[in-house]
């Protein structure tokens, strides 16, 4: 699915504002009363996640309505029309001019209905009915009665009861696109680089919808250089291969984006046209190292939320571009879209700046019974072929993670997963597929994963306050999971809370002290060791979490950023380490 661009032959405009609103606690059903004009609603602006904008509706997960009115604008007659969501947590189901849409499962990546037949030139009606409810059957799952909660102290007993450590925001949560492209028109492009001495091959597939006979034009330009090929479709594919002698690469250090335009060249001349950035890059394991165009790379940064007060989960571009500048200043090289797929943009930003991404699904904290089963088998497929379709041409994607930390102590866990790494592998075999584990030498699924990705609370959940005994015993399972699987490790979690303000000479739990020399002492642990190949913190901010014993204030507080983005004392120690790493 392409992201929505504007040019001469599409265009997309962009619905965020604020729309008409309302709960619907007893799941009453008020579409019929809203296609005919009766208006009880409020104002909630779109997106955001609605639990933070009103008095009364914090933990409160649907069903709720939205509703919009709009009017075509100027140029969007005779054009195939579709409404694009790019995310919205998390049933959603949607009515245009009374006219039912479709219905989709699942937060964090984008969904488009076909409107053309139900479209008019003015007074659409736009209504969607989203529910957020937790639901054992849902990835991820919340509500499991006689499941893995025991296992999980964080999230025994808690309110709204996730099966995950983070708050369940639920609402229009990313822009909504109304989208207009030619009858016959570009419909997805896939690009692979290759390296082989100093030339590139940029290999692009492009998908189109209408049938006849057409051409593809492809135009590659950066660096000075400029290349043009055509091709013939093929029924509605067709691909070519651009030879790049003397490529800039792609790479933190220079973060060289190339102009890729495609084109659709119909009996009239140009039909359809659409431009984007790529880089030119390769990324593979080798043994027990992960290379980055051939060079060994160490990935140092953050596991981190899309997460602020009042927004929610909430789209919002200058927080992005506040949290790269954040992570620059500690020396980060990279980050993990702990524990969905993030915004388009923030991607679109990690390939201008040069961050390394580890990409991952939504599946987080599944846990495997025969009933639900088949469901979340779909649902996990359907995830990971739509972010791979989403994200592929992100140079900065170097991985795809299929789930953290599932509960794979059950039989059923290994051919589940073994199932979805052949799916990753088929849709994207240019990228390493993993898996985030807290599960160490029981983990079946690193038997196949390419790497190994560990996350390790030594130190806060057990040996509490105990370095000296921590560090040893950390170290010792690492070379043991290195001896057991032969692979690359990436530390993927390590942290401790830290109150902010909280204090402690001797250093204790809590205080910002113990935080930061945790993480300076794993931080150097790690370094010792050639086979792990990162470290990523946990986390990068404060969070807000659900309500329950082991989180005051209803917040996760391993954060080294405070939830509105002040560094804690351990900010200050990752930005001397990192920067002494980097000497
Ligand atoms: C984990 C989870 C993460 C939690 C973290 C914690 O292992 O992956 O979602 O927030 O631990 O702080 O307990």
């Amino acid at each position: 699915m392409l992201t929505p661009r504007s040019n001469r032959y599409r265009q997309a405009f962009d619905l965020s504002g604020f729309w008409d609103f309302r709960f619907d606690p007893e799941d009453a059903g008020v579409q019929n009363g809203w296609q005919t004009g009766f208006s009880a609603g409020r104002p909630a602006a779109v997106p955001a996640s609605w639990n933070d904008q009103f008095e009364d509706g914090r933990d409160f997960l649907g069903p709720a309505w939205y509703r919009t009115d709009f009017d075509l604008p100027w140029g969007f007659a005779e054009k195939r029309l579709q409404l694009r969501f790019d995310s919205v947590n998390y049933l959603a189901e949607a009515w245009l001019n009374g006219q039912p849409l479709g219905l989709h499962e699942g937060g964090h990546l984008p969904f488009a209905f076909d409107i053309s037949p139900y479209v008019r030139p003015e007074r659409n009606r736009l209504v969607l009915r989203v529910d957020g409810r937790l639901d054992f059957e849902h990835v991820p799952p919340g509500n499991v009665t006689g499941g893995p909660q025991d296992f999980f102290p964080s999230h025994a007993g808690n309110f709204p009861q996730a099966q995950f450590d983070f708050f369940p925001y639920c609402g229009i949560q990313r822009p909504v696109w109304l989208v207009a492209c030619p009858p016959e028109s570009l419909q997805d492009i896939a690009v692979k680089t290759e390296l082989s001495g100093s030339r590139a091959q940029v290999r692009v597939h492009v998908e189109r919808t209408g049938g006849g006979s057409a051409l593809a034009c492809f135009q590659l330009e950066g660096a000075g250089q400029h290349f043009t090929l055509e091709t013939a479709f093929s029924g509605d594919s067709a691909e070519a291969i651009i030879e790049v002698p003397e490529p800039v690469l792609w790479s933190p250090a220079t973060p060289y984006l190339y102009d890729l335009t495609v084109e659709l060249l119909q009996a009239g001349g140009v039909t359809d046209s659409y431009r984007m950035k790529i880089g030119i890059r390769t990324i593979a394991v080798e043994g027990e190292r992960l290379l980055l165009n051939g060079q060994p790379i160490h990935l140092q940064g953050f596991g981190r939320h899309e997460d602020f007060p009042v927004v929610g989960r909430g789209y919002l571009p200058a927080l992005i571009v506040k949290d790269y500048a954040m992570m620059r200043w500690t020396g980060a090289n990279s980050f993990r879209t702990s524990h969905y797929p993030y915004s388009e943009q923030m991607l679109d930003l990690a390939d201008q700046l040069g961050f390394l991404v580890i990409d991952e699904t939504p599946a987080v904290g599944l846990y495997f019974r025969e009933d639900g089963l088949e469901k979340r088998t779909v649902l996990c497929r359907q995830y990971i072929r739509d972010l791979v379709r989403r994200d592929r041409n992100h140079p900065s994607v170097i991985m795809w993670s299929l789930a953290n930390e599932p509960h794979s102590a059950s039989p059923l866990a290994r051919p589940f997963f073994a199932q979805l790494y052949q799916a990753a592998k088929t849709l994207d075999p240019t990228r390493p597929v993993t898996l985030v584990s807290f599960m160490g030498a029981e983990e079946a699924a690193f038997e196949f994963c390419d790497l190994v990705c560990l996350n390790r609370y030594l130190g806060w959940y057990s040996q509490s306050g105990d370095l000296d005994q921590a560090l040893p015993l950390l170290s010792a399972e690492l070379d043991a999971l290195h001896a057991q699987f032969g692979k690359p490790i990436i530390l993927t979690e390590f942290g401790a809370d830290a109150l902010p303000g909280g204090h402690a000479q001797p250093p204790e739990m809590f205080s910002e002290e113990y935080q930061a020399d945790l993480l300076e002492r794993y931080i150097r642990l790690v370094r010792q060791k050639p086979y792990l190949v990162g470290e990523h913190v946990w986390s990068m901010c404060d969070f807000k979490t659900s309500q329950g014993i082991m989180r005051a204030g209803a917040m996760n507080y391993k954060g080294v950023f405070t939830r509105d983005r002040r560094p804690k004392l351990a900010a200050h120690r990752l930005r001397a380490l990192w920067h002494e790493q980097a000497e």
